[in-house]
Formats: C-alpha cells, sequence, structure tokens
C-alpha cells in the first residue's frame, strides 16, 4: 500500500503521519488478544512515587501471530518507501499504560537509545485502543527531527531524556487502529493515563537493510530482512542470530 505523497510531506516537514487503519477490524481483534497474551509477565515501569505502566520488548520473538503483524506488507510497504529498497525490522515493543498508570514517557528521540546508522529510521505505533490526552496519547514536537540526534540520558527508568527544555510539543491522539509513523529523530514522549480504561499501544521499528550500530560499527543483519530491492519479502531472513538476550542483560531493554 505504501504512502501518498501528503504523507510523505507531513513526515519530511514535521517528523510524524498518520499511515491510517492499515489492519481490518477482525484483524485487529486477532492482533490484540494476541498482544495481551505475549504481554503476560510485563516489566513495570515508574517514576519515584508514581503508578508505572508495562512494558515488554520484541513480542514478535514470542508469537508467530504477531510476527506476522509486524512485518505485514502493510507496514513492510510504508517502510520501503520510507528507507529505500532493503528494510530490517528492527525492533518492536509494547507500551501499555493500564488506568490510572501516572508515569511518563520522557522526552526522548528514539535513535538517543542505541545509535543507529543511518540516524532516521522509522517507528510505527499501532494504536491497540484510541489514545486521548486524557488516557496518555504522544505527544511529539513537530519539526524536532531536523535537529538532530540530541544527547540523552538515563532517567530512574528504563527510558532516556533527551530533552530538558519547556517546548510543551502537540499531543498526536490515534484513533483504534491507527498506525502513526515517526521519524528515529523525532522528540516525543507520552503522560500519564488518567481514563478509566487501558491504553496499549504496539512500537514497531523498521532500520535501513544496511544500518549498522554508530558506535561500534556492528551491522544489524541480526534483525530480520523484511524486504529486499524493495520487494517484501515472504519468509523474512536474518543472516545471524539475534542474542537479544544479551541485549536485554547488557541492559539494553528499550529500543
Ligand atoms: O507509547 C508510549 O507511551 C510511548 C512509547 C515511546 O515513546 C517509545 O516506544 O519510544
Amino acid at each position: 500500500m505504501g504512502i501518498c505523497a501528503e504523507q510523505r510531506r507531513q513526515f519530511e516537514e514535521r517528523g510524524w503521519f498518520h499511515l491510517g487503519p492499515v489492519f481490518s477490524a477482525e484483524e485487529l481483534a486477532e492482533l490484540r488478544s494476541e498482544y495481551d497474551r505475549a504481554l503476560t509477565n510485563p516489566l513495570r515501569i515508574g517514576e519515584q512515587g508514581k503508578s508505572p505502566f508495562e512494558y515488554s520488548p520484541l513480542l514478535h520473538l514470542r508469537s508467530p501471530v504477531l510476527l506476522r503483524y509486524a512485518t505485514s506488507p502493510q507496514l513492510v510497504e510504508a517502510a520501503v518507501d520510507l528507507l529505500g529498497p532493503d528494510v530490517r525490522l528492527y525492533w518492536d515493543q509494547a507500551v501499555s499504560k493500564p488506568a490510572g498508570a501516572e508515569s511518563d514517557v520522557p522526552w526522548h528521540q528514539d535513535n538517543g537509545y542505541t545509535p543507529v546508522e543511518p540516524e532516521e529510521y522509522v517507528t510505527f505505533t499501532v494504536a491497540i485502543d484510541a489514545t486521548r490526552v486524557e488516557n496518555g496519547c504522544l505527544w511529539i514536537q513537530p519539526g524536532s527531527h531536523r535537529d538532530g540526534v540530541q544527547p540523552h540520558r538515563r532517567t530512574d527508568t528504563l527510558f532516556y531524556r533527551g530533552y530538558d527544555g519547556d517546548d510543551p510539543g502537540v499531543p498526536v491522539e490515534q484513533e483504534e487502529g491507527d498506525v502513526l509513523a515517526f521519524s528515529s529523530l523525532t522528540m516525543h514522549r507520552s503522560g500519564a493515563n488518567r481514563s478509566a480504561g487501558p491504553r496499549r499501544s504496539w512500537v514497531i521499528q523498521f532500520c535501513h537493510g544496511h544500518a549498522c550500530n554508530q558506535k561500534t560499527r556492528v551491522p544489524f543483519d541480526d534483525r530480520l530482512l523484511v524486504a529486499r530491492d524493495g520487494v517484501v519479502l515472504e519468509e523474512p531472513v536474518r543472516e545471524r542470530e539475534f542474542d537479544w538476550k544479551a541485549l536485554l542483560d547488557a541492559g539494553q531493554a528499550t529500543s
């Protein structure tokens, strides 16, 4: 399906766009129930004195159903349009804010964690529930992707902080099933869930096929190649074992 000219313009100018509801109602129902199943035993991440939200990395390794959705042509074709003909599934993670979860995800750029080269990759956030300001939707600083990677530091949670200024950004609400696409350089955060219902999101990231770790120069050929020469692969391949346990042991539990 890919992206249209207006979506590309928004990506380039503001750093994000709505890809739209790419899954049918039946698909979304299957995805939601599999997400809930995969999210048993999540990490609980909370700022000091605030109630936590739930976090779980790499659902696609735990569920063949979620692997199928994460590598679906609807997402991969859009990633090819944004990144080029060779694309890898770089990472995925669940961020689930149950009713009353008070903790924020602080301002950050996704490339403020592991330094990826090329620096711009893409994040797709699937809204499993509609997101609103009240239930902790994403907030974005428009155009921040044009300022390059900012220094980030660890917070007292697993998440990093890359901005301390007073730019409030703009809320970016999503309808149920909407997929929000944004740059790995776009500064974003999310707030508390003050509603009575859950706010579940599934974050899926794609990088260039030839991407590597900017510091170590090690290529990300341990991540699934999902498109080659612009063609979505029916059977994604990885050239090298993905030792995700070592990453998690080293404290890299977020993208
Ligand atoms: O879904 C959220 O609340 C924030 C997720 C996020 O910022 C991220 O995964 O990088």
